[in-house]
């Protein structure tokens, strides 16, 4: 065999891969973040080789409704951590919705001012059409940024659905950015999105009715509670102007508050051990499906079962019932 048709085997592949992405390179992670969409089998096997590198940055999620000033609220955040010589990562989810795409061209734009800060990566992605769910795509982007070794990672979503209220809580804190009238938003996102707010800010402070939105906010008093815990963290409002740069220091302060609270009582390791079930869940069923259409494609095994359910002697649900409890045995001892 000439060593030219040798092709190089794929954990070779992977292992290479995942070295550039620890190195930090931009383009290899990039292109991982791509495949790990498309549901390529080697951004599977690379993101195994960096779980373990996984765990150091800081995940902070900006949701709220459209035109809020999330992705204005990024662009000062980038700011203000690269002032602090932080790097940092930025995932932008955005709804592929026909009236939105002017939305991510914009944030684009706006972002622009950092694509020549190496120490700042951008990553946009569509709420559609992602292979084995968004919050998958969105976790293993999350991942890959921590791996590359960037301080923060800031993830904003839409929070109106309930993907996007998952996507919130792969974050250590969730920031839900509102603005002055804002409770017509809050009535069509439901309530998910208060129930997953860590800091509420009251974006648009230049624009009347901002100090009795802070204030109202502040008299509702919402509360997290801490599993298994007896402490109550008090969601604190924040007024903020993110297109006049005001604000910020409030908010970072208490983003560091709200991360020590969380260290301390446990919540920071039970939120994340939530999110990794998530995630694992969500890998285990799309990989089943995965594996159990393949296997249905192929026929193989499947034939003497499929004929029986055709001559209608099994029904599917009996059928489905028998590979459950067999996936049962197979999962007890794990
Ligand atoms: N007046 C005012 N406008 C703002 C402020 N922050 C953002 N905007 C504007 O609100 C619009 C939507 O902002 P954008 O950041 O794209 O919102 P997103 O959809 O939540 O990401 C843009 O025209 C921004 O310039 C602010 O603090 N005050
Ligand atoms: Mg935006």
């Amino acid at each position: 065999m000439s060593a030219t048709t040798a092709t190089t085997a794929p954990d070779v592949v992977a292992q290479r891969v995942a070295e550039q992405v620890l190195d930090g390179h931009v383009r290899s992670a990039t292109r991982l973040i791509t495949q790990s969409q498309d549901g390529d089998p080697l951004a599977r096997r690379v993101m195994s080789l960096l779980y373990p590198h996984c765990g150091r940055a800081r995940l902070i999620g900006i949701t709220g409704p459209p035109g809020a000033g999330k992705s204005t609220l990024v662009a000062g955040m980038i700011g203000e951590l690269r002032k602090r010589g932080l790097t940092v990562g930025v995932i932008a989810v955005d709804p592929s919705s026909p009236f939105s795409g002017g939305a991510v061209l914009g944030d684009r734009d706006r972002m622009t001012g950092f694509s020549s800060d190496g120490e700042v990566f951008i990553r946009s992605m569509a709420s559609r059409g992602a292979i084995g769910g968004l919050c998958a795509v969105a976790n293993d982007a999350v991942d890959v940024m921590d791996a590359m070794g960037k301080d923060v990672v800031l993830i904003e979503t839409v929070g109106v659905g309930q993907s996007e209220v998952e996507i919130a809580q792969i974050a250590n804190t969730v920031v839900l950015t509102l603005v002055p009238g804002y409770g017509d938003e809050l009535q069509a996102m439901k309530a998910g999105i208060m129930e997953a707010a860590d800091i509420i800010v009251v974006n648009k402070a230049d624009s009347p009715g901002a100090n009795g939105a802070v204030a109202e906010l502040q008299n509702m008093g919402y509360f997290q509670a801490v599993p298994q815990g007896e402490e109550m963290w008090q969601v604190p409002v924040v007024k903020m102007s993110a297109l006049r740069n005001e604000g910020f220091d409030e908010l970072e302060a208490q983003i560091l508050r709200q991360s020590e609270f969380a260290e301390k009582t446990g919540w920071k390791a039970a939120r994340q051990r939530r999110r990794r079930v998530h995630q694992f869940a969500e890998v285990v069923t799309d990989g089943v499906r995965r594996d159990f259409m393949g296997v249905m494609q192929e026929g193989g095994g499947f034939n003497g079962l499929l004929d029986r359910i055709e001559a209608l002697q099994v029904d599917p649900y009996a059928a489905a019932q028998g590979i459950s409890r067999r996936l049962r045995t197979l999962t007890k001892d794990l």
